[in-house]
């Protein structure tokens, strides 16, 4: 970790913040309920255990773990956009706020209670650079049983703006050609495979044989992960969100990361809690807007 930052204070036994030999500053979190590591570079969780449970979240073996780089796993949070910036592809996707140290503005907690963390990514001329809006994101990572997750924006400027999020999730899971997803059926989505056209589930639950890249709008349904593998059921509940988002890269995109291991793409399924494209929120200055995923098992 560069001299730059000083490791922030902790909570003896229970919650402690690392400078990882990659230089980053990672807070590892135990208590009897669970386990969790977030990276504030990006504001990143990247481990979630119940105590007794298997992780619920998948960090991928090849990932980049070095200031600047995004981390393949967890939960990264795209902000201000989502996916390619839509008029200069030279930015990088998913916004800048992925790879941005955040600043951590509490922790508190105990054995019995958890522990919650606000981070919080104010704009600066770097920021300004790429994305021309005055903000202040706040990241609330509570931890217990469950992790919830809270992503406040919040318009710190004097002009409206509009702006894209999500929480990038990447479940943990035992095999994708196994398992099933509820919380979808007959919703329409957009096929980033096929060009973005507009299809609709059927009424079953949802299961994959192949390359997964869809955008679910106007879609503020809670999805279960069922997993005959573990077995167990992951619940992803949400408010603040129009969007979901599900991925799996398959077999051909897999290949193609080199972030990524060839054979990992069966083990990992994303979910993500968004407001992208139409969704998209906008606030007047002095607005903010809140959105929440709620993780745990069934
Ligand atoms: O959320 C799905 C998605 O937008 C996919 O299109 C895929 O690119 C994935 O995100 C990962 O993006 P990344 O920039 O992390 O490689």
């Amino acid at each position: 970790m560069s001299s730059l930052h000083t490791l922030p204070p902790g909570i003896p036994g229970i919650a402690t913040f690392f400078a990882t030999p990659d230089g980053l500053t990672r807070l590892s979190i135990a208590t009897p309920l669970s386990t969790a590591a977030v990276i504030l570079e990006g504001a990143h969780v990247t481990h979630f255990q119940p105590h007794g449970q298997a992780p619920l979240l998948f960090l991928s073996g090849s990932s980049h773990f070095a200031p600047g780089r995004p981390i393949r796993g967890g939960v990264p949070v795209c902000f201000p956009w989502f996916s390619a910036h839509a008029s200069q592809p030279e930015l990088p996707a998913h916004g800048f706020a992925r790879t941005t140290r955040w600043t951590v503005e509490s922790l508190a907690g105990s054995e019995e209670t958890g522990v919650t963390a606000v981070l919080s990514l104010a704009s600066d001329e770097t920021t300004r650079a790429q994305w021309p809006h005055d903000f202040l994101a706040r990241l609330r990572v509570e931890v217990t049983r469950e992790l919830r997750l809270t992503l406040e924006v919040e318009n710190t400027g004097t002009a409206p703006f509009s702006y894209e999020e999500a929480l990038h999730t990447y479940f943990a899971i035992s095999d994708a050609r196994e398992v099933s997803m509820t919380g979808l059926e007959g919703a329409a989505y957009l096929d980033k495979l096929d060009a973005g056209q507009r299809k609709e589930l059927g009424t079953t639950p949802l299961r994959f044989v192949g390359e997964t890249d869809r955008i679910f709008p106007a879609n503020t349904a809670t999805c279960v992960i069922h997993d005959p593998g573990y077995p167990r059921r992951i619940v992803v509940e949400k408010s603040g969100s129009r969007s979901t988002v599900v991925w799996n890269p398959w077999i051909a995109k897999a290949a193609a990361m080199a972030d990524f291991g060839d054979q990992e793409w069966p083990s990992m399924l994303c979910i993500e809690t968004a407001n992208v494209g139409r969704d998209a929120a906008t606030l007047a200055p002095g607005e903010r807007h809140v959105m929440t995923a709620v993780i745990r098992l069934d």
